[in-house]
């Protein structure tokens, strides 16, 4: 099997004209600025992707970036997924606005590591190239890249490339979580013939074999995910069987056409990555912001390969001022793909901007946040999942407890948290598995007990004379899942007992079942009215309680057979009930048959009574109605 190994992915950055693509080309010998308007103009339009070996061996792609201020979103969708920047600044001309930009950006998007390449030195005295090289150090200071290599090269005389591509050589990429989810940010379509659509991209984290089953999204009009299968993959040029993060992909997909796929979509697992319109994220601003961000904003969202329009709401405080950062819920009118930790760019009117339209950008705290009712929840929700930043086992637990009852399946606590659940690692993340791949908090099934076992307690308070609760009365939210893992883990922790459908508290003793209260008192008076017995509630004000507290009375009198439930309002002396019957059956005997009227005759009870009593004889299977008239039923 042929693996992709990891290569080192290099963004090549800077200002305008400063010389990139041609050292992309004098590095890798591939010109990259393939397109006619690219050749007629002499700008790079498009992302460009060359690759190269450096000289310990290492692979290296290299993604050439537009330096146009109109195509920074190009330059934002080549620099996601880097893992270190070459920062072109041309000895000539020195820092300009997209040397700072570009910078500052890659620094936004998470890029720790770089060399930057002061070009043109051919036509540049030594003394300006020492200016030069002066200026951008000081630009580096207080950035991820202070203090890297600096090198003096010339993509025309090919001096310097040795040096250059020694120093790329001791770049270390930071290392991708081999687990992490697969995904790919789509930043070119295109259709091969006799294969089919091909999108390309930066395989940001995870593996991707062929034949694997994926999703694209957002697809269409309802920005669905949809299914594809992996046909072929290619790196540079070479098919492979599997591919590591990071890798430059070119991915032969089937089951959409290439017109279906926008630029800027997502590859990636269904459920493993949470594609979503409102996520939680630490918000910075850049030094140079002009105006500080009021308590809503709106702003382009760049994450990924795509651009969105979102409103950001700051979770906490009434504004951020330049240089700062703050939690942040962030709504985007179309959906996007990410994961804990994703970053971002954000970018404003001219207004607002600092360098270029670049104003700040974040890193994704809870990639599907809830709508909350309030502000302060929504807040405390993302501040205890930033405190865990370096816990996944914790985010999982915090996320999945915000579900409540509902809980997560193993994937989403994934997609969600960044913490893959293996057979053990529930309980290790305080999850407990419901049914089958759901699994809610610990503590949520902890509150959940508590609420059964007081159910449990007053009801053996108001029905001593009861073994317990039918399992199928009770209800606890969260469904029957929730209701039978509680149901194990009391009876595990022998805090509960059951006997078949039965529940009743460890070591619960039925009193004397009689003990019940008014049970004297109720026999009494439904004995005395014959098959015209009062109503519970009648008795219950009689006896000056609540209805409800006769339940249990009623039931155990039902139990001992004094007593028959006609319904829930009538409940009739079992003798009274019995002669009614035998009379009820000795008219029919000679009669034929009976109308309400003759009912109501031989039972000397009013509509309020005869009606439900002829209906129960109905229901005992002893009368058959047919029209106005009964007869016994078998006749
Ligand atoms: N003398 C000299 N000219 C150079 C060198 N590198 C690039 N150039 C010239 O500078 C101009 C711009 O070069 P490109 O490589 O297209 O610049 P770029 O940074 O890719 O430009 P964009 O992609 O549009 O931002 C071209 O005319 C190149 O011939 C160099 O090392 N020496
Ligand atoms: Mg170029």
């Amino acid at each position: 099997m042929s693996e992709a190994l990891p290569e080192i992915v290099i963004g090549v950055a800077g200002h305008i004209d400063h010389g990139k693509t041609a050292l992309v080309r004098a590095l890798t010998g591939i010109d990259t600025d393939r397109l006619p308007e690219e050749k007629a103009r002499g700008i790079t339009i498009e992302l460009g992707f060359a690759h190269c070996s450096l000289p310990s061996g290492r692979r290296a792609a290299v993604v050439d970036m537009p330096g146009h201020e109109r195509f920074v979103r190009a330059m934002i969708a080549g620099a996601g997924g880097i893992d270190a920047v070459l920062l072109v600044v041309a000895a000539t001309e020195g820092v300009m606005p997209q040397t700072r930009e570009h910078l500052a950006i890659a620094t936004l998007l998470g890029v720790s590591a770089g060399v930057v390449a002061l070009t043109k030195c051919d036509i540049a005295s030594s003394e300006i190239v020492e200016l030069a090289t002066e200026e951008v150090r000081e630009l580096l200071v207080g950035t991820p890249l202070a203090g890297a290599d600096i090198v003096p090269v010339s993509a025309h005389a090919g001096t310097g490339l040795n040096a250059l591509r020694a120093s790329l050589d001791r770049v270390t990429a930071h290392a991708r979580p081999s687990d992490g989810a697969a995904l790919l940010p789509i930043d070119r379509v295109f259709v091969r013939k006799g294969f089919g659509a091909v999108v390309t991209g930066t395989l940001v984290s995870g593996a991707i074999r062929v034949e694997d089953e994926m999703v694209i999204a957002p697809i269409g009009v309802d920005a669905a995910e949809r299914p594809v299968r992996i046909r072929g993959l290619q790196v540079h040029g070479a098919a492979v069987d599997v591919a590591r993060a990071a890798t430059r992909l070119a991915v032969n997909i089937a089951g959409l056409e290439a017109s279906e796929i926008p630029r800027g979509a997502w590859l990636y697992r269904a459920g493993e990555v949470a594609l979503t319109r409102a996520f939680d994220a630490r918000v910075t601003l850049l030094p140079g912001v002009r105006r500080t961000l009021r308590r809503r904003s709106r702003l382009e969202l760049a994450v990924g390969a795509a651009h969105a329009s979102a409103s950001i709401a700051l979770l906490d405080g009434d504004e951020l001022a330049a240089g700062h950062g703050a939690l942040a819920r962030i709504t985007t009118d179309e959906p996007v793909a990410v994961r804990p930790g994703e970053r971002f760019v954000l970018r404003g009117p001219p207004s607002l901007a600092a360098i270029g339209t670049t104003v700040g950008g974040g890193v994704v705290i809870r990639p599907a946040a809830e709508r909350a009712r309030k502000r302060v929840t929504a807040h405390e929700r993302a501040s205890a999942v930033a405190a865990h930043e370096d816990q996944p086992a914790e985010r999982a637990r915090i996320e999945t407890e915000a579900t409540g009852h509902r809980g997560l399946t193993a994937r989403e606590i994934f997609a969600r948290a960044g913490y893959r659940l293996q057979s053990g690692t529930a309980n290790v993340a305080g999850l407990v598995s419901v049914s089958g791949d759901r699994f809610v908090a610990a503590s949520v099934l902890d509150s959940a007990a508590q609420k059964l076992l007081q159910t449990l307690s007053a009801h053996h308070g108001t029905a001593p004379g009861e073994r317990g609760i039918e399992r199928r009365a009770l209800r606890l939210g969260g469904g029957d899942a929730v209701l039978d893992a509680v149901i194990a883990q009391l009876v595990a922790a022998k805090k509960i007992e059951r006997h078949g459908d039965i529940l009743a508290r460890a070591g619960w003793k039925p009193r004397d079942p009689d003990a019940t209260p008014y049970l004297r008192e109720i026999l009494a008076a439904i004995g005395a009215a014959g098959v015209t017995p009062p109503r519970p509630d009648e008795i219950a004000a009689g006896l000056k309680t609540q209805t409800a507290s006769l339940e249990p009375s009623l039931k155990r009198l039902v139990e001992r057979g004094d007593v028959v439930r006609v319904n829930a309002e009538l409940w009739v002396d079992a003798r009274a009930l019995a002669d009614l019957e035998r009379r009820l059956t000795t008219y029919l005997e000679s009669h034929g048959t009976i109308d309400a009227q003759g009912f109501k005759e031989i039972t000397g009870a009013s509509r309020k009574w005869s009606i439900p009593l002829a209906e129960h004889f109905d229901a005992k299977k002893v009368t058959l109605r047919i029209g106005d008239v009964r007869k016994l039923r078998g006749r």
